[in-house]
């Protein structure tokens, strides 16, 4: 298996009591999160007659590791990312330790019960860190601790918990896991583990030769500690002996492939291989197992570190002694040890049979009847798992030195814009004026992909700073030499930067987003990400989401604004994106003004922990001139609900004599819509333009109404008159986004928007190209008017 790894001592003082106990209880994790995917698919009454599953053999993998570390090492302060497919093992444990009633136990992956893979929003046993995506989960961690350090540095926080992730070998591979390590090391993390589960199997196949020395040497490179827990007492035991280093060196020099079938051979066949090897190397391993029976090797060959629990305690303890940076702790163990199914290709979604079942409640002494038990008050074991668990449990925090205070964000922070002006300009400034509000500018806190300036951050970060940990020298200052962009770097700046990586800026805001249900501390987080990329981070902003974060994103620039940038710097279906994600709300501003409005409601909707949603605005570079530069109450609601009339000839005494037809546009095509309705009214027609902000929070609030049979904000903006006149949706994104009102109207509409990727041009070339310029307009306006 790989690599021979220097091997700590043998025996530090961890009690034997200690062990034993931990082993018991090891073993009855197992059968509970064994019996629980089991009761789940061959025992509850399964209505729809599909597949429930669960992954036993997943779930043994872990039992051991997971055992050690929430029975003797876990402190309630501590946040666990837990392999997707060992949450049974997870809720198992939680219901050992009094966090879960009994009845739960049984509705794994039933509606209302215990969820598939670990989440924090719907399980209810202390999930804090979601996983799922493989992957995903783990790197979370990594911005978990980063916010802890941030909370720490801004606002005292005393009593920081390690951040743990439980990792499958295979999700390694994920490409999220790579672009996130690095940032650990960056900002000096160092209450953070990752414990890697290398039982070398992932869902298909086993892990190719190389690959742990290959994650291991990718840890040590991106600044982590790296602690092996690869073998067994037993088997260490062994190496001690006359030459048995070499039963080490043939552990070491198996390939993973024939480790994994040999798991599964009986020991003579075992033996065989061995000795094959030894034949080549030149060891006499005849003579070495000589006195080692068939069933001994076998055990031998199964007792990897990531079993044993005194090996593990140790691990931890390595672990713990590292002070400076995150670690690693590389777990060599078996999926479905203890199991028929141990080790077995097959295995990944591999259930025990009903035989299996039974002989295995036998070996392990649960009566019929007794399945779920846990253990009796007096029961030796409870009592031990009391009093660790009150060990382990620290006092409660002290209270911030800061306390939140009253935050309050306005409805508008009264600025002033001028007469032509773009959203990403008005967004840099907006941030600025919200540094006036004392309590809520302590809150804030920007991060970016490393589009921070070209996405007009700069301002701000001027006034803020940047975030380190430890301060850095600033050499611009230093050496006396000018730049527009003061790039301070110290543990009171405001501005988290990230390397070019999406994935890791959603991650970001994912847990910064969480900060006070996590650490009971609220920050406002406020990212900004070019809008074309906002696809590369989109699976970490799906888990984002999915978390319940709270947090606002602009995307920008956005659509063909990017126009010199060409091709696929222009994004196209974002608003999509943006539509379709739960939790998120899409708003498209074309006015500053509106901008301003949603960046403040936004803010508020940060505030509201149980109901408000994250914002996303997606915005653009192209000035536009500015129809709207003062608001009102009234027209901040209507911003807010999605969309108001800019041009309304509804006034007009000759209305419904004229040819009318509606136009609907977010964002800059705000500027072609109302020059195609002035030159309409030229011809004698009346184009009312009306400017959708929010296509997602109008196309939503009419879902729900629709389901309660309640009338939405669409009928008041949309009275069933107007459903009569031919529109125009128009919008540089997607035509789908506001294709929808369609269904709504009794008359022709016509779709503009982008469905084509773009090329390099002008913004005019470019509109003209993909039909969304003024000429586009009027021929759509004469086509639903007047075309059958
Ligand atoms: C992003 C993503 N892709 C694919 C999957 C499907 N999947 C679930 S588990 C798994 C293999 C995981 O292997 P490993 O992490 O080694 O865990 P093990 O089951 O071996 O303990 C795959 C491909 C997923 N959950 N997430
Ligand atoms: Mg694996």
């Amino acid at each position: 298996m790989e690599n021979a790894i220097p091997l700590a001592p043998l025996s530090p003082p961890i009690d034997p009591e200690t062990i034993t106990t931990l082993e018991t209880i090891a073993q009855r994790v197992l059968w509970l999160s064994t019996y629980m995917i089991h009761y789940a698919n061959k025992v509850r009454p399964d209505p729809d007659g599909m597949k429930v599953g669960g992954h036993q053999a997943s779930c043994a993998s872990v039992v051991s590791l997971m055992t050690a570390l929430y029975f003797a090492m876990l402190r309630p302060q501590d946040h666990v990312a837990v392999k997707p497919h060992a949450s049974p093992v997870l809720h198992a444990i939680q219901y050992l330790l009094g966090r879960l009633p009994q009845s739960m136990l049984t509705t794994l992956r039933d509606f209302g019960g215990l969820q598939a893979y670990p989440s924090r929003t719907k399980d209810p046993d202390g999930v804090t860190i979601s996983t799922g995506s493989v992957g995903l989960g783990a790197a979370a961690t990594i911005f978990g601790a980063l916010t802890q350090r941030y909370l720490r540095d801004h606002f005292g926080y005393s009593t920081p918990g390690r951040y743990i992730a439980l990792v499958g070998d295979a999700e390694i591979d994920e490409g999220n896991v790579p672009e996130a390590l690095g940032e650990a090391s960056a900002y000096g993390l160092s209450d953070l583990w990752w414990i890697v589960d290398i039982n070398r199997q992932s869902l298909d196949h086993i892990a190719p030769e190389g690959q742990v020395v290959q994650i291991a040497r990718m840890f040590e490179a991106k600044g982590w500690e790296v602690v092996w827990l690869k073998y067994g007492s037993k088997q260490r035991a062994f190496f001690e002996r006359p030459h048995g280093h070499w039963l080490q060196q043939w552990i070491d020099d198996c390939t993973n492939a024939e480790y994994q079938s040999l798991l599964n051979a009986d020991g003579a066949e075992i033996r065989r291989a061995m000795l094959e090897w030894g034949t080549g190397v030149g060891a006499d391993m005849a003579g070495l197992l000589a006195d080692v029976d068939d069933a001994t090797l076998k055990e031998l060959l199964m007792n990897l570190g990531g079993h044993d629990i005194f090996q593990i305690l140790q691990a931890f303890t390595t672990a713990a002694k590292v002070q400076d940076r995150p670690v690693a702790i590389m777990a060599y163990t078996i999926k479905g040890w203890d199991l028929p199914i141990a080790g077995h290709i097959d295995n990944h979604a591999a259930q025990l049979t009903q035989a299996h079942i039974t002989a295995m409640q036998e070996r392990f002494g649960i009566a019929v009847g007794h399945e779920w038990d846990g253990y009796d008050v007096l029961d030796p074991i409870a009592q031990w798992i009391q009093q660790t668990q009150r060990q382990l449990a620290l006092p409660q925090r002290p209270a911030s030195p800061m306390p939140p205070g009253p935050l309050h964000v306005p409805e508008t922070l009264g600025m002033r814009f001028p007469e032509r002006a773009s959203t990403q300009g008005a967004f840099g400034h907006i941030l600025v004026a919200l540094s006036a509000i004392k309590e809520v500018a302590a809150r804030l806190v920007t991060t970016s992909p490393d589009v921070a300036v070209s996405t007009n951050l700069a301002n701000w970060i001027n006034q803020r700073g940047i975030y380190a940990p430890a301060e850095r020298p600033n050499y611009w200052a230093k050496h006396g030499i000018t730049s527009l962009l003061q790039w301070r770097e110290t543990a009171a700046g405001q501005h988290i930067e990230l390397g070019i990586a999406e994935n890791n800026f959603y991650l970001a805001l994912a847990m910064l987003g969480l900060a006070q249900e996590l650490h009971g501390e609220l920050l406002l987080p406020v990212g900004t990400v070019y809008d074309p990329f906002v696809a590369r981070g989109l699976d970490a902003l799906t888990y984002a989401a999915y978390a319940g974060a709270k947090f606002i994103f602009a995307g920008t620039p956005s659509g063909l604004s990017l126009s010199r940038e060409g091709g696929a710097h222009q994004s196209i279906y974002t608003p999509l994106v943006g539509m379709g994600l739960p939790g998120v709300l899409y708003y498209e501003p074309a006015y500053a003004a509106e901008l301003e409005c949603i960046m403040c409601w936004g803010l508020q909707q940060l505030m509201d922990r149980q109901h408000g949603q994250s914002v996303y605005v997606r915005l653009s570079t192209r000035p536009i001139t500015q129809a709207v530069r003062h608001s009102t109450p009234e027209w901040r609601r209507q911003v807010l609900a999605g969309g108001y009339w800019l041009r309304d000839y509804r006034a007009q005494l000759d209305y419904a004599q004229r040819p009318r037809v509606h136009i609907f546009a977010s964002g800059v095509m705000l500027e072609e819509a109302l020059e195609a309705s002035d030159m309409a009214s030229e011809d004698g027609i009346y184009a009312n333009v009306i400017n959708v902000t929010s296509a997602d929070r109008l196309f939503h609030t009419y879902v729900a109404a629709s389901q309660q049979g309640a009338p939405s904000y669409l009928d008041e903006l949309l009275p069933a008159a107007e459903r009569r006149v031919p529109a125009i949706t128009l919008l540089d994104g997607h035509p789908l986004t506001l294709a929808w009102l369609g269904a709504l109207f009794n008359a022709p509409l016509k779709p503009l928007g982008v469905v084509h990727f773009g090329e390099t041009g002008s913004l005019q070339q470019l509109y003209h190209k993909h039909h969304i310029d003024t000429d586009a307009i009027l021929t759509a306006m004469v086509q639903v008017l007047f075309e059958k």
